[in-house]
């Protein structure tokens, strides 16, 4: 058997519940043959690929919180520190019912190759609760945010371990956050959380970037295949913080998008998606979609799902892991799609990518396209280091200049390899290949 089968095994043996990160696992060691025959005997002799799939460490937590009637509840929190060979370990931190180690251990090992392909010095971690914000007052997500960073704030800080958002964590969220953790180490540490607001060390266009750049990362997919996004009918998935600015992008490119979800239902609305009615439904009001529906006379709202069944140039799954199946992929295919770059993190599944992947469907995985948002949170560290901040068209271009160079490391290790096209190789190559060096040249524990 070979050393890559021999790993999967022992991460299938090890971790026998885990499904999502077991997927994770494998989707990168399986696209990384090649690499791993060329260097077998010296990956061997370090353990290397053992140690990437066992997180450093692993720290879980008890959170109670009060509700607002005074009643106490319990929930779990993580934070998975993988790997800190390239940099303090940096990922965002998701509330949402669903979480549990597998998930956090999955976003978490994803995140080591994201990083590593930005070029900044960080290195991979993720974090967060099965706290469910949906329903919850203000005052109770605030008590939530407390309890939790009163036992985090342990275990991160600006050169340890520096969280951000994710899923259910945005701006108020991280405010809160941040309070607590002031409070408690009693110094201005900013350089401990990124996604902070603006008038108190937050980045100019963190908010945008993750959108933003799976925008700037498609557009480079595109033109390195003689295509653009001008004129595009684009499908989103997903109406979050990703979504918003990769709609918000998509359209001042020149594409028309078409939809976007939540977990309850879907638009369609044929005239393009109106971002700033969006907006205002997700970001000030925090409602359903059907309140986007009921201000807008083109759009349609549907229950359950069904982005992937409307007919799209680009799509664009931004929601959720897991969310775009065999079934899916073969009606994008059917429709004519002709690329799908992910925004959020491993929301196709292996066998919809393959199924893309064979029937000529241009695929970015999402460490690569989505990876504009940890980009600029490494560039909010930064300007916190220096104590100051750049102006938004400082920060836009290095986002830029950022995603561009992912795409072409990834384009370049791909054809070093024999795989020209294949994005989902040539992204977990190039990730790879500067974390192996970083471990191996410190002899990595
Ligand atoms: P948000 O919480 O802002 O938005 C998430 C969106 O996805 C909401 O519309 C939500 O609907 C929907 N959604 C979440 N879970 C489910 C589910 N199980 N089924 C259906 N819909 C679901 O999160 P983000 O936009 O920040 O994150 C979206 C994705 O992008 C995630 O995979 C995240 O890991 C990834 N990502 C985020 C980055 C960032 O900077 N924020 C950076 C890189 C990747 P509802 O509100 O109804 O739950
Ligand atoms: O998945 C991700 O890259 C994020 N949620 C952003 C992490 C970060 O530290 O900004």
């Amino acid at each position: 058997m070979g050393y890559i089968d021999e790993v999967l095994e022992l991460v299938a043996q090890q971790n026998p519940d885990q499904k999502e990160f077991q997927q994770a696992v494998k989707e990168v060691l399986s696209s990384l043959r090649p690499v791993i025959e060329k260097n077998e005997a010296r990956y061997r002799r370090e353990a290397l690929l053992e140690k990437m799939v066992n997180p450093e460490r692993v720290i879980m937590f008890r959170v109670p919180w009060q509700d607002d009637e005074g009643n106490t509840h319990v929930n779990t929190g993580y934070r998975i520190q993988f790997n800190g060979a390239i940099g303090p370990y940096k990922g965002g931190l998701r509330f949402h019912p669903s979480v549990n180690l597998s998930i956090m251990k999955f976003l978490a090992f994803e995140q080591c190759f994201k990083n590593s392909l930005t070029g900044l010095p960080m290195g991979g971690g993720k974090g967060g609760s099965d706290f469910d914000p949906k329903g919850k007052s203000d005052r109770e997500i605030l008590r939530f945010c407390q309890s939790f960073m009163t036992e985090l704030v342990k275990y991160i800080g600006p050169d340890t371990d520096v969280p951000a958002g994710d899923i259910g964590v945005g701006a108020r969220e991280i405010g809160y956050m941040y309070g607590q953790y002031r409070r408690i180490r009693g110094a201005y540490e900013g350089g401990a959380l990124t996604g902070k607001g603006l008038t108190y060390g937050g980045s100019l266009g963190r908010k945008q970037a993750t959108g933003y750049g799976l925008l700037y990362l498609t557009r480079e997919l595109l033109k390195a295949n003689n295509m653009d996004i001008a004129g595009k009918i684009v499908t989103v998935s997903g109406a979050g913080n990703v979504a918003i600015y990769a709609i918000e992008k998509a359209t001042a490119m020149g594409a028309k998008v078409v939809t976007c979800s939540d977990s309850t239902g879907w638009i369609y609305d044929p005239e393009g998606i109106d971002v700033e009615l969006l907006k205002d439904v997700k970001e000030v009001r925090r409602a359903r979609l059907d309140a986007y529906a009921a201000a807008r006379p083109s759009a349609q709202y549907k229950e359950g799902r069904g982005v992937w069944s409307v007919k799209c140039d680009i799509a664009l799954p931004c929601a959720t892991q897991n969310e775009l199946l065999l079934d899916d992929a073969k009606m994008l295919v059917a429709n004519g799609c002709t690329a799908v770059c992910e925004g959020a993190n491993m929301p196709t599944t292996l066998e919809a990518t393959h199924y893309l992947q064979e029937s000529g469907v241009l695929f970015c995985p999402g460490k690569a396209a989505n990876a504009g948002g940890v980009a600029c949170s490494g560039l909010e560290m930064s300007q916190n280091s220096q104590r100051l901040s750049w102006s938004v068209e400082e920060v836009d271009e290095k986002l830029q200049t950022i995603m561009v160079n992912i795409f072409k490391n990834l384009d370049q290790a791909a054809k070093d390899y024999g795989m020209a096209g294949n994005y989902v190789a040539g992204a977990n190559i190039a990730g790879f290949e500067k974390l192996a060096e970083a471990m191996i040249a410190q002899a990595s524990f």
